[in-house]
């Protein structure tokens, strides 16, 4: 881990060093520096003492009560500096984006997040690196960012990552993450921040079964409803679909959805043609989840005139009148305030916190112009008295754990 580098005025002072933890290139920072903590931590104060015995009695006299107080400060700092950074104002973070910004609302906003918490850390730093979409690839590079030690956190989302960087925290025992949308409990570096995607979904799936139900004008008289994900995993199918199903079938029992996968994040020209082919058999509202490949579902509604319901965050505007309803989640807010809390000490890394309606983390944009325009007032109305009762914790529902 890249600790604060404070530049050694006395380049002699790098000669004492003993310790055979300060001799391997990875705890000098980029000049060739050995970061002076890490230099009193492991060498004794005897080499300073040694360089004192030059100085003349007058010296002496002012330089003594110098090196006390400077001793005393080291050492308070060297105490805490595992959990706190309060002594330095430096920060270094790696952005792990596994798959690519382009089109990936939750992999954006953190970047986002990242950046203004590190634009108001003096002397901070942060590096945005794209993974792409070999998820066989994932592992190798955390462990690549983990072992150049030069980063205090190590800051990525999905529900993938918190398996992965486990396995990273095994080899890199002294390396912190802070993993969005994901969940692990008790790695004493990790701290997972998950949302309730039961609530989310289930409050997509209730509009979704308001719109079905309606006789709005993109509206069948089939009560069929859809899904497509980029993918298939646990909290798809154990979180987001099942929520999706029992909000929908609050509204009517009888809906059904119809559940597809693209197979990756990226290909729109395939998600277009599994909305045709949902929307040719009855479907007449489609929740996406799939990243860059949303581009095709959306393509695909507006040549049928039918309706697209988002997720995580809310963009009407990209098509008015067909993107009708979209719930949001608050993950450039979620990263800017835990990585503030982490470089202040404050990260309760071992823990996993679930983000819920009721605390603010979860909402569905009903107040957009496009989506008071294009949604009728009793659908409207309907929404609003579900999302009250899970805003003042009436209605509360469980997020499993697996
Ligand atoms: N969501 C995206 O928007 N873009 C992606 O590239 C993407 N890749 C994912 C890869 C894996 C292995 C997993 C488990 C999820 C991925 N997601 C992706 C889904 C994302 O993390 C999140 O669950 C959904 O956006 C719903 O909030």
């Amino acid at each position: 881990m890249s600790r604060p580098a404070v530049k050694v005025r006395n380049p002699d002072l790098i000669r004492v060093k003993r310790c055979n933890s300060v001799t391997d290139s990875a705890s000098l920072d980029g000049r060739g520096n050995v970061p002076i903590m890490e230099l009193f931590l492991c060498a004794p104060p005897m080499p300073l003492l040694e360089i004192q015995e030059e100085l003349t009695m007058t010296n002496k006299f002012f330089i003594y009560p110098i090196l006390i107080v400077l001793f005393i400060s080291l050492g308070i700092s060297s105490c805490t500096k595992e959990n706190k950074k309060e002594t330095s104002e430096s920060y270094s973070i790696a952005v792990f984006i596994p798959g690519v910004i382009a089109g990936s609302p939750t992999y954006e906003m953190m970047a986002k997040g990242a950046q203004k918490a590190i634009e108001e850390t003096k002397n901070g730093s942060v590096k945005i690196i794209e993974g792409g979409f070999n998820q066989g690839e994932w592992l190798e590079k955390i462990t690549v960012l983990a072992s150049s030690k030069k980063y205090d956190l190590i800051v990525s989302t999905n529900p993938a990552m918190p398996a992965i960087c486990n396995e990273v925290s095994k080899l890199f025992p002294n390396q912190k993450f802070f993993l969005l949308d994901g969940f692990l409990e008790g790695n004493q570096n990790i701290y997972t921040f998950r949302y309730n995607q039961v609530e989310q979904s289930f409050l997509s799936g209730y509009f979704a079964g308001l719109i079905t139900s309606s006789k709005m004008e993109g509206a069948n008289s089939d009560l069929k409803i859809g899904l497509i994900a980029g993918q298939e995993y646990p909290d798809m199918v154990k979180a987001i679909l099942p929520g999706f199903s029992a909000g929908a079938k609050k509204v009517n029992n009888q809906i059904t959805v119809d559940f597809r996968v693209v197979g990756n994040w990226y290909d729109a020209e395939k998600a277009r043609s599994l909305s045709e082919s949902m929307f040719n058999s009855g479907v007449d509202i489609i929740l996406t989840i799939a990243g860059g490949a949303n581009q095709g579902v959306i393509t695909a509604a507006k040549d049928m005139g039918k309706y697209i319901l988002m997720y995580d965050v809310s963009s009407y505007d990209d098509a008015p009148g067909i993107i009708i309803g979209s719930t949001e989640i608050k993950q450039e807010r979620a990263a800017y305030e835990k990585i503030k809390l982490a470089i202040n000490g404050e990260m309760q890394f071992g823990t996993a916190e679930i983000a819920t309606v009721k605390d603010g983390w979860i909402s569905f944009d009903n107040m957009h112009p496009l989506y008071l325009k294009n949604v009728t007032r009793d659908i409207q109305v309907k929404l609003d008295a579900i999302i009250k009762k899970l805003i003042s914790g009436d209605t509360s529902l469980n997020l499993p754990v697996f």
